[in-house]
């Protein structure tokens, strides 16, 4: 039951991702603010899985997980407090593409839209070829259907765990 008068809400799925000052810590914190913005709720978490970085390898690894929610935010709305939250937990943008962070909030789906603006691209583009993305995914919403992709069943049966390992 949505407890925050809540009008049409959309499921939508976070992607968190952090590889800097306590990862695992990072993480809790973003899932403790998620939960707290006023018109987000809950509905499940995937457990914690690390991973060798994407892109440039001279950074830590990083630790991975996926939030699923329920909301009637706009997705741009959605967004910028998403940022906000990266913000708070010290998010520092050095230009880098792909550099370590502290975190990173990652609108992977919204409902079954598919949004194409200069802000914001869902499905997430990354989401159909990343294990540190698909294994989290699968594990919260194994019956999940990315639109324009598929299932995630089969997106998964594509991509190889490789050296992504669950906490
Ligand atoms: N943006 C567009 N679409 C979205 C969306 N669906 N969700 C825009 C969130 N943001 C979206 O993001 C850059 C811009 O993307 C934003 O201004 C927003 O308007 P950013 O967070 O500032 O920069 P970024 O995250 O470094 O860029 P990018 O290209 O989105 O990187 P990714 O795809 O997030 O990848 N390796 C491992 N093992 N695990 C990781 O989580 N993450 C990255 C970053 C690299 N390597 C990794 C991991
Ligand atoms: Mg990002």
């Amino acid at each position: 039951m949505m407890n925050k008068s809540m009008s049409v809400p959309v499921t939508a799925y976070i992607g968190l991702g952090s590889n800097l000052a306590n990862p695992v810590e990072q993480i809790k914190s973003a899932r403790t603010a998620i939960t707290q913005m006023p018109r987000v709720q809950e509905l499940g978490f995937s457990g914690l899985y690390s991973s060798p970085p994407m892109g440039p390898q001279d950074q830590p690894d990083y630790v991975n997980a996926v939030m699923c929610v329920a909301t009637d935010m706009l997705p741009l709305d959605l967004l910028r407090g998403l940022q906000s939250i990266e913000n708070i937990q010290g998010r520092v943008r050095k230009g880098q593409r792909w550099g370590a962070r502290t975190l990173d909030l990652d609108i992977l789906l919204y409902g079954d839209q598919i949004i194409e603006l200069s802000d914001l691209i869902v499905p997430h583009p990354g989401l159909a070829n990343r294990a540190f993305v698909l294994y989290p995914l699968y594990e919260i919403a194994p019956e999940l259907r990315v639109p324009g992709k598929g299932l995630i069943a089969d997106l998964l049966a594509e991509c190889p765990m490789d050296r992504l390992k669950k906490s």
